[in-house]
């Protein structure tokens, strides 16, 4: 489940370099833990996006286990951090994203403008379409035109249906209909792209909200998955969005994408600490298998090997 070490390693290098690196300098120039390494340790931590409070449970945690163990070595620091790192995410929970039990199973998601929703959704369609499921793609995302033209050329070519409206037609009614017409057809998938802006915040919330509502209509249980997808570029910024989103929609995962772009790929770690949602998808690259899975302790050891 999820990439190969090797290429997430790849596509996570800046992060990586601006994390293990400074790390590895910091534990060159001290030979014992003491609070001088945990302070530097810290630091770097939050130079990677890292926020603040996480990075000092991290630090907190780190502590205890040193202690624990009667360690003082500061090479033996690193592996002590892996471990911290992954027990960031003992407490989320995990279920595969791409396998469900649910016909179909219905996906929306959500996100301000230009995280890259609509191009997850292409690449998250063409996973299932390789699979051998029939997928449906919905443009909901009716603000504009040109966002419902760009999830058609995507269904052209992963060769999925899509189901469209007007512009500026109602998105919740677009919705409706895509789960109505793939239970109709049969269709395994329903994956639903929303607007990321409107005239005011508000109206995107309540639009989005509508959307989720009149979607039960067509099937009670659904969605199955109501995912945010955060651009990892924008490191720490991103809390800010998971927690008006969260606030308003239920969101029950999330979507990392353009991590190979980015040295603050940290900000993952404060998304499960703060608001314990699974990471449910990461993107790593602009090609169509550049998006898979997140698997948390793959995502430490490719930062750390
Ligand atoms: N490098 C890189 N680029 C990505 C990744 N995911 C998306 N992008 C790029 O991000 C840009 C925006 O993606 P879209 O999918 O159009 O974003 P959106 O959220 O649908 O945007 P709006 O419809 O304007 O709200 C595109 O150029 C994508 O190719 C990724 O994982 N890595
Ligand atoms: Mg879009």
């Amino acid at each position: 489940m999820g990439f190969s070490l090797k290429k997430l390693a790849t596509g996570l290098l800046k992060t990586k370099e601006n994390l293990v690196s400074k790390i590895k300098a910091a534990v060159g120039l001290h030979k014992k833990i003491d609070g001088a390494l945990l302070d530097e340790i810290e630091e770097v931590l939050i130079s990677s996006d890292i926020s603040v409070e996480t990075s000092s449970t991290i630090i907190a945690n780190l502590k205890v286990m040193v202690a624990q163990r009667g360690i003082d070595s500061s090479d033996e620091v690193f592996q002590l951090l892996r471990e911290c790192l992954k027990d960031l995410f003992v407490d989320v929970s995990t279920e595969p994203f791409f396998a469900s039990g649910k016909k179909p199973y219905v996906i929306m998601i959500v996100g301000v403008n230009g995280t890259g929703k609509t191009t997850s959704i292409a690449k998250i369609a063409r996973r299932f379409v390789n699979d051998g499921k029939k997928v449906t793609i919905a443009a909901a995302d009716t603000f504009r035109a040109a966002a419902i033209d760009q999830l058609a050329i995507w269904a052209d070519r992963v060769g999925c249906h899509l189901v469209k409206g007007q512009e500026g037609g109602d998105a919740a009614a677009v919705a409706y209909d895509s789960v109505q017409s793939a239970i109709a057809r049969g269709d395994d998938v329903v994956v639903i792209d929303t607007a990321g802006r409107l005239h005011t915040k508000t109206n995107l919330m309540e639009e989005l909200s509508k959307v989720k509502r009149v979607l039960k209509k067509a099937m009670p249980d659904a969605p199955h998955r109501t995912l945010l997808v955060l651009d990892g570029t924008t490191g720490q910024n991103a809390l800010q969005q998971v927690e008006v989103f969260k606030r308003m929609l239920d969101i029950d995962g999330i979507i990392v994408t353009k991590l190979d772009g980015t040295a603050k790929g940290g900000a993952v770690f404060s998304i499960v600490e703060r608001f314990k949602l699974p990471v449910v998808l990461i993107g790593i690259g602009e090609q169509m298998d550049d998006l898979d899975e997140f698997n948390s302790h793959d995502f430490v050891e490719a930062l750390f090997t």
